[in-house]
């Protein structure tokens, strides 16, 4: 049986970091479709933020991209995200949208652009010094188009140096999180291309190195939770990028394609003693065709309803059924707990922490959208393809 007060007791703790780049403008390669009243600076996506926190009270922490979000006051932006009910959170490098980048960053076969990248990385631990921020996240879009482009060994040995320089400078409570994916937008080899070569990096870095999963980086058809059960075996669990894919690196709305794969994902979180402030939730997509606001909101509530269904697994009953070898048993009751409709049960724990039941629908009720429709003019693009 599970405990039912425990399960709405967890909810209640649950966040959910969501980033700034979801509430601009983004496309495809083909085409970036703009819309009305997106935000225009920092500030104004930390205004859109806030909406969302209001409506789900679980989207506390907004993650910063830099540049994207370059201000010169972080501290000041620190301020007007916590008068709004709102913290800073993960600060996201950038070293992908520079000409010097063309060969690499970190890996570049020159030295000179290797610094020039590392300094961005050290900046990024000073924008977490004033941000008051945990976490920063590293992706590289570093590899190789073409066989001989580059030494695959060497290209590992810049970038252990350049890890162990940044992980050096972080402070007491500073995180780095390593980010891998599969391809893109190299072709032949990409440097930081899976788990295992994000945790190998990290192993060697020490406790401040963690690996983060994007589920959205993957091969079709991984197993997405088996990672996490590995990676939260070793302790080497940072946190998640959560995004829906269907093909490549979609971005779309977390727990949209396949709700099934995130309830998995989560059941391994709950199983492996991830569901806490160690393992850090957040969303990492775009809202290219639909209105961006509320799909954050529902993306929140599609994270939240796996995590209610991963609660409510009765894992006394899966441990008997597991020892038995009763394999229907076994994957009736991880089934019961999926099929479950958690609606009703997440609408209580929103009443009861004073919010309406149905997010997305206060929020239309509200007139946000219209309000940022009509003072906002000139909305500028999330940074994808700036
Ligand atoms: C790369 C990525 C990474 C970036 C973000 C904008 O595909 O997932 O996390 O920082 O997208
Ligand atoms: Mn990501
Ligand atoms: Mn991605």
């Amino acid at each position: 049986m599970t405990d039912l007060a425990a399960v709405k007791a967890a909810l209640r703790t649950q966040s959910v970091e969501t980033p700034s780049w979801a509430y601009g403008n983004s496309g495809t390669r083909f085409k970036v479709f703009t819309q009305a009243g997106v935000p225009r600076s920092p500030r104004e996506k930390l205004d859109d933020a806030a909406q969302v926190h209001e409506f789900t009270g679980a989207a506390p922490t907004v993650a910063l991209h830099i540049p994207w979000d370059r201000v010169d006051d972080y501290a000041s932006l620190a301020a007007y995200a916590q008068e709004r009910g709102l913290r800073l959170g993960t600060i996201n490098s950038n070293t992908f949208q520079d000409d010097d980048y063309r060969l690499g960053s970190v890996c570049h076969p020159d030295p000179a652009v290797r610094r020039k990248a590392v300094g961005h990385l050290l900046e990024c631990v000073d924008i977490m010094d004033a941000t008051g921020s945990r976490d920063l996240k590293l992706w590289f879009a570093d590899g190789t188009n073409y066989p001989g482009q580059d030494d695959i060994r060497a290209r590992q040995d810049r970038l252990a140096e350049a890890l162990s320089e940044v992980c050096a400078r972080l402070g007491d409570g500073q995180r780095m999180l390593l980010e891998y994916k599969l391809f893109e937008p190299s072709f032949y080899t990409t440097d930081v291309p899976d788990w295992g070569t994000a945790y190998a990096h990290c192993l060697r870095l020490g406790e401040k190195a963690q690996v983060v999963v994007d589920t959205g980086h993957h091969a079709p058809g991984t197993n997405i939770e088996f990672i996490v059960a590995t990676l939260l075996r070793e302790g080497k669990l940072g946190g998640f990028d959560f995004n829906s894919r269907f093909y490549a690196d979609d971005d779309l709305m977390a727990g949209a394609a396949d709700p099934f794969q995130l309830f998995r994902i989560m059941f391994e979180v709950v199983r492996g003693g991830g569901f806490g402030p160690g393992v850090a939730f957040m969303l990492d997509q775009c809202h290219n065709i639909e209105a961006k606001i509320p799909a954050i909101i529902r993306s929140v509530m599609n994270v939240q309803e796996a995590t209610a269904k991963a609660l409510l697994v009765d894992r006394d009953a899966l441990a008997a059924a597991q020892r038995s070898g009763d394999v229907l048993d076994a994957n009736a009751v991880l089934m019961d707990a999926y099929n479950t409709d958690v609606r009703p049960l997440l609408a209580e724990v929103r009443e009861e922490l004073g919010l309406d039941p149905d997010p997305v629908a206060a929020y239309r009720r509200s007139g946000w959208a219209m309000k940022i429709t009509e003072e906002r003019t000139g909305g500028r693009q999330s940074g994808w393809g700036a």
